[in-house]
């Protein structure tokens, strides 16, 4: 039996699979490409941390189709547009007790995960540590960051007790795990970090900390982020005082990190730009708050997505 299920071999996903399987947890990772998931159950995962030493995890991997019985905690480490479908293959197979923890960027997952697992316990979560993969079962941690989890929605079915082993199984990990009663504010919080973050570096090709030494890209993150910050108050989303003081502290915790976006601009594969700078857009239109900047960067990261421009 294992201890945990991580759906989704990204960089997050194989960083905690095999941080998880280093503190002695029985991992199993899910793919829904059932010839990665054979190569990643021969050779594991080779994560390199960023002292430069490396680890080498053997863990459990197979589709969603071969799980029968999902171990009791179970990581969402799929993209934002992927939760929906993870959770409608899993669902038939959760229980009361099981726990569901989504860790995306952006907020498009959050209305699934609300709906989807009714009868578990789900909780939301997000973490300001970077990782880039570097190949199958290759992952690169870039700078250390504080992993945040709270239920999702606040009223979903989770004894605090829930949370709380969850939070140690993160903690024993090696990852600094804190809980919090509303996790919306720390998720609304990254959301306003990869807002300024993401699409610039996408657009620029560049890392995380070279933004800084732009002045336009300075500009335009300040910019980004306060239309985004305007909406968050608007809603009543108890974020923090500085978005963009957090933005910019960030940007220098993960200056050698290729962002999410970038890598998957990189290799062409779909982004989360719709999760991040266009659910900005949406909830700004919504409420009549001008979102110039952050429309203009969802719609030059969707002409990338789109090919028009290569890098
Ligand atoms: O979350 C990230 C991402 O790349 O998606 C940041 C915080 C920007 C780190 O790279």
């Amino acid at each position: 039996m294992h201890d945990a299920m991580i759906i989704g071999p990204g960089a997050v996903g194989c960083l905690l699979a095999a941080r998880l399987c280093r503190s002695g947890r029985r991992v199993i990772l899910v793919d829904r490409d059932p010839e990665r998931a054979a190569n990643l159950a021969e050779h594991g995962i080779l994560l390199v941390e960023p002292d430069g030493s490396t680890f080498h995890a053997r863990v459990a991997a197979s589709v969603m189709a071969a799980v029968t019985a999902p171990p009791p905690v179970v990581f969402l480490c799929v993209k934002s547009m992927g939760v929906a479908a993870a959770l409608g293959q899993l669902r038939p197979l959760l229980s009361p007790a099981s726990t569901v923890v989504a860790l995306q960027n952006g907020i498009g997952h959050l209305d699934a995960l609300a709906e989807l697992a009714p009868r578990s316990c789900t909780v939301a979560g997000v973490t300001a540590g970077g990782a880039h993969s570097t190949g199958v079962g290759q992952v690169v941690a870039a700078g250390a960051g504080i992993t945040t989890i709270g239920a999702y929605p606040r009223n979903a079915s989770c004894h605090p007790g829930r949370i709380e082993t969850v939070a140690a199984m993160l903690r024993a990990a090696g990852l600094e795990t804190e809980t919090v009663d509303d996790v919306l504010g720390p998720v609304w919080d990254k959301l306003l970090v990869n807002v300024g973050i993401n699409a610039l570096t996408a657009l620029l090709g560049c890392r995380n900390g070279e933004l800084l030494e732009n002045p336009w890209a300075r500009e335009v993150m300040a910019a980004a982020v306060a239309e985004g910050e305007r909406v968050a108050r608007t809603l009543g989303i108890g974020i923090s005082a500085d978005p963009l003081a957090r933005t910019v502290a960030v940007c220098r915790a993960t200056s050698a990190n290729i962002s999410s976006m970038l890598q998957d601009v990189r290799r062409r594969r779909p982004t989360e730009i719709e999760a991040i700078n266009g659910a900005v857009v949406r909830l700004g239109r919504e409420h009549g708050i001008p979102v110039a900047v952050n429309e203009m960067l969802a719609r030059r990261v969707i002409a990338l997505e789109q090919g028009l421009a290569t890098h």
